[in-house]
């Protein structure tokens, strides 16, 4: 059995659910034949730093991420710090020869990204880039079907990623908000990223794009540091500060090989929550996906009988991409950490086998071209 030794750089929202997938949970659902050791957490935040190594279960904790990095006894760098920090981070993880994953996005720009790819290919080292939501397995299963060719050619994407934590103007004003350490708002520095990847996985190369934005809310009650709260107010939060990034962006979407789409990402939309979705419309068929329903794959197929069309749910389970590994029921139902724990998996897969992973840095760089893309179409356009 091969052992690993894993550095979590982070010790917030994401160094939580990178670690239960770290904990054990991957070799519970898959059982790769690798032990993978919690050696070390490395949070700016001593009282957090401490806490977080308790309860996620590292062997110890420091508050200089680089002596986590250099520390030959670690083998992979998991970076779950916000967006300004995953540039200096990953490319000192390269340079000293560790496996690496981190969050998404990759970094503030594609500026940023190509050095960080140019570091991880310079090393040759596994990357892998946090954009776990494809790994839901009627992701991979809506994936599966295109490239069977049941929908026939694809001729539209339709992709949203709708959240409400920000929508009230006194939720505080966290790293998210702040363009020098998130890059930019809801599309480019957060959520819209996933649903560029959604449409770079499951359609192809964006060529194109014609975008809007908006930001709603010009300033948020200051929030003094820690982890972002998404939106959990306090009582004491009185002074403002300024948002100088997007609440809101539009795009609409011209791939390579033709297809046209759009998507949208707000984190202002009152009672949406987690509402990530795709339709995709091809010339036999149509897929249509929800993230808040995620055991769930709405299919039309063209080729069916007149008296029987309609969108209808396959629900993923054991014959369904990793169904191998998961529950043995399908809709008994799976959540964020199992997706995480895939994601986890076919890391590991790709050391042991020695391949690409996918999302690998390349594409994480593609996303942000994009992303960059996006912002400068909608620049004088920020209503
Ligand atoms: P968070 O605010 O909960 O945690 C970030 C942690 O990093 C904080 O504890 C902070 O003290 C620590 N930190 C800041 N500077 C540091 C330094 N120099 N050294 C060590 N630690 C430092 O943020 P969250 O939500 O965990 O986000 C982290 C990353 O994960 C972001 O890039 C975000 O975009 C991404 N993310 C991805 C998600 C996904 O579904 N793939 C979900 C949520 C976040
Ligand atoms: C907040 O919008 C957030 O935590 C994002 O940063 C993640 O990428 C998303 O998956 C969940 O929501």
């Amino acid at each position: 059995m091969k052992s690993l030794n894993v550095g979590m750089i982070g010790g917030g929202f994401m160094a939580k659910a990178h670690s239960l997938a770290i904990s054990g949970g991957v070799n519970m659902f898959f059982d790769d034949g690798i032990v993978l050791n919690r050696k070390m957490i490395a949070e700016v935040n001593e009282e957090m730093a401490k806490d977080a190594a308790r309860r996620f279960g590292y062997e110890k904790y420091t508050t200089n991420w680089r002596t986590l990095v250099e520390d030959p006894d670690i083998d992979i760098v998991d970076i779950v710090t916000p967006n300004n920090l995953h540039m200096e981070m990953a490319i000192a993880a390269a340079n000293a020869g560790k496996h690496i994953i981190c969050e998404k996005p990759l970094g503030r720009n594609s500026n940023e990204t190509k050095k960080i790819l140019a570091a991880v290919e310079k090393a040759n080292v596994k990357n892998l880039v946090a954009f776990n939501y494809r790994k839901t397995p009627a992701v991979a299963l809506a994936k599966k079907f295109i490239d069977e060719g049941s929908i026939g050619k694809i001729l539209n994407f339709r992709g949203t990623y709708l959240q409400d934590w920000s929508a009230d103007p006194e939720s505080p004003l966290s790293w998210r908000f702040k363009k020098d350490v998130a890059g930019s708002g809801a599309l480019g520095g957060d959520i819209g990223t996933h649903v560029i990847d959604f449409a770079h996985f499951l359609v192809g190369k964006i060529d194109e794009v014609m975008s809007m934005s908006k930001t709603w809310i010009k300033d948020r009650p200051i929030q003094t540091g820690g982890l972002d709260t998404l939106g959990n107010k306090s009582a004491e939060n009185t002074e403002r500060g300024v948002v100088d990034v997007d609440d809101e962006i539009s795009t609409l979407l011209r791939f390579k090989n033709g297809a046209v789409g759009s998507i949208e990402a707000t984190r202002n939309a009152w009672g949406r929550n987690n509402f990530l979705t795709f339709e995709i419309h091809g010339e036999k068929g149509s897929l249509y996906f929800n993230y808040e329903r995620r055991d769930e794959l709405q299919v039309f197929f063209a080729e069916d009988g007149d008296d029987r069309r309609g969108f209808k749910t396959v629900y993923t389970g054991t014959p369904h991409p990793y169904g191998e590994g998961l529950w043995p029921i399908p809709a008994i139902g799976i959540g964020y950490s199992e997706v995480k724990i895939i994601e986890m998996h076919d890391f590991l897969q790709a050391i042991i086998q020695d391949k690409e992973c996918e999302p690998n840095f390349n594409e994480g760089h593609k996303i942000a071209q994009v992303s960059d893309a996006i912002i400068e179409s909608s620049k004088n356009k920020n209503g």
